[in-house]
């Protein structure tokens, strides 16, 4: 056990608090003890080794016996910070290049490297599959149907059959385990959502479930804040989007943008749960999940590639776009613009992969 780690305390204790401590446990306990000895507080200290944090403090039960305390144990659940390659929590702006199959990556805690991993062909899958919370740099070979996966916690490669010609990719963590789930969205009258879950899978089987119909998008997200994707289409006839809620299996209907938009789903609130976004003419239009509230945001414009992710490392996602190898930021820390300069105009963005 390792003392005080500041970034993941940080995220476990702010942004994350709700969700983690619904599922905290009690690591020791006497009979004596009310039940929440924390009065739904966190502790008043923290140790984080690997994804598991501790939160804990000593306390008296009120019968006269000290000595006694209790500990909560939490899943930091590694790898929700999409698009960051060196785990740093801080997502990177980084770039894949077609005509010669290399990614460039401007690691936020260290230095720009280059690896090469695909064709020009494939589409982009970075997430973080081994679950170190380190975004893995991955393709999906549509016409082979496989999966390229280049393991960042060991530099092994995973190469796996997954998914059928014309699906999309709808990776992300489907099972709750903290490790993204290869994963597609097959359209049709009866469209279906597809994972193979990494938890307690040796077989492999794959989950499935129908959702939406022709002509939807899906948008997976985690909307409930239970640290699995919800299926999620939105329907442009009628502007609903669709989203199964995993915890309940509750579902939920809401009206947000409209057919022509760009959709950007992400937490831009940092409450852990996915924000109904869209983009249409240079504004941002999102609908906080912490609040219901709407935020609209000046940046951008149509033209651009839209590349929203946490580069600030607030946990809450950042308004940015990506035009001709410029990179411009809209910092949700301290709302300051970032621009740089990383990639050419041919280039894709990693944090476009998943965008409708
Ligand atoms: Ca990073
Ligand atoms: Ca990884
Ligand atoms: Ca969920
Ligand atoms: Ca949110």
């Amino acid at each position: 056990m390792i003392l005080y780690s500041a970034d993941a305390a940080r995220r476990f204790c702010s942004n994350k608090q709700e969700r983690l401590g619904q599922t905290a446990l009690s690591l020791f306990r006497t009979p004596t003890l009310r039940p929440n000895p924390f009065n739904h507080r966190l502790g008043t200290s923290v140790a984080v080794a690997g994804n598991t944090a501790v939160s804990g403090a000593p306390m008296f039960d009120g019968t006269g016996n000290g000595g006694v305390g209790a500990a909560y144990v939490f899943d930091t659940e590694a790898g929700n910070t999409p698009f960051d390659f060196d785990g740093d929590f801080k997502a990177d702006i980084s770039v894949f290049r077609p005509s010669s199959g290399v990614w460039y990556i401007q690691a936020s805690s260290n230095n720009t490297y280059a690896l090469q991993w695909g064709i020009a062909t494939d589409k982009l899958a970075p997430a973080d599959y081994d679950g170190d919370g380190r975004t893995d740099v991955a393709v999906w070979r549509e016409s082979e149907q496989i999966f390229y996966i280049l393991n960042s916690a060991d530099n092994t490669v995973r190469i796996e059959n997954f998914g059928l010609p014309g699906d999309q990719l709808t990776v992300g963590v489907w099972d709750g385990d903290g490790r993204a789930d290869l994963s597609v969205y097959r359209a049709g009258a009866n469209s279906t959502f597809y994972y193979r879950g990494s938890a307690n899978n040796s077989s492999g089987n794959i989950t499935f479930q129908l959702w939406g119909t022709a002509g939807d998008k899906p948008l997976p997200g985690d909307f409930d804040g239970d640290g699995r994707f919800d299926m999620c289409v939105f329907r442009p006839s009628d502007q609903i989007w669709y989203i199964r809620q995993s915890s309940t299996a509750q579902l939920r209907f809401e009206n947000w943008g409209t057919a022509t938009d760009k959709f950007v789903p992400a937490d831009y609130d940092g409450d852990g749960r996915t924000d109904l976004a869209v983009f249409r003419n240079g504004v941002w239009y999102i609908r906080q999940s912490s609040d219901n509230q709407a935020v609209y945001l000046n940046w951008g414009l149509n033209t651009d590639t839209l590349v929203p992710a946490d580069y600030d490392g607030d946990g809450k996602t950042d308004a940015a776009i990506y035009r001709n190898g410029s990179w411009w930021i809209l910092n949700s820390s301290n709302g300051s613009a970032s621009a740089s300069q990383f990639g050419v105009s041919t280039d894709t963005p990693a944090a476009s992969a998943y965008l409708q």
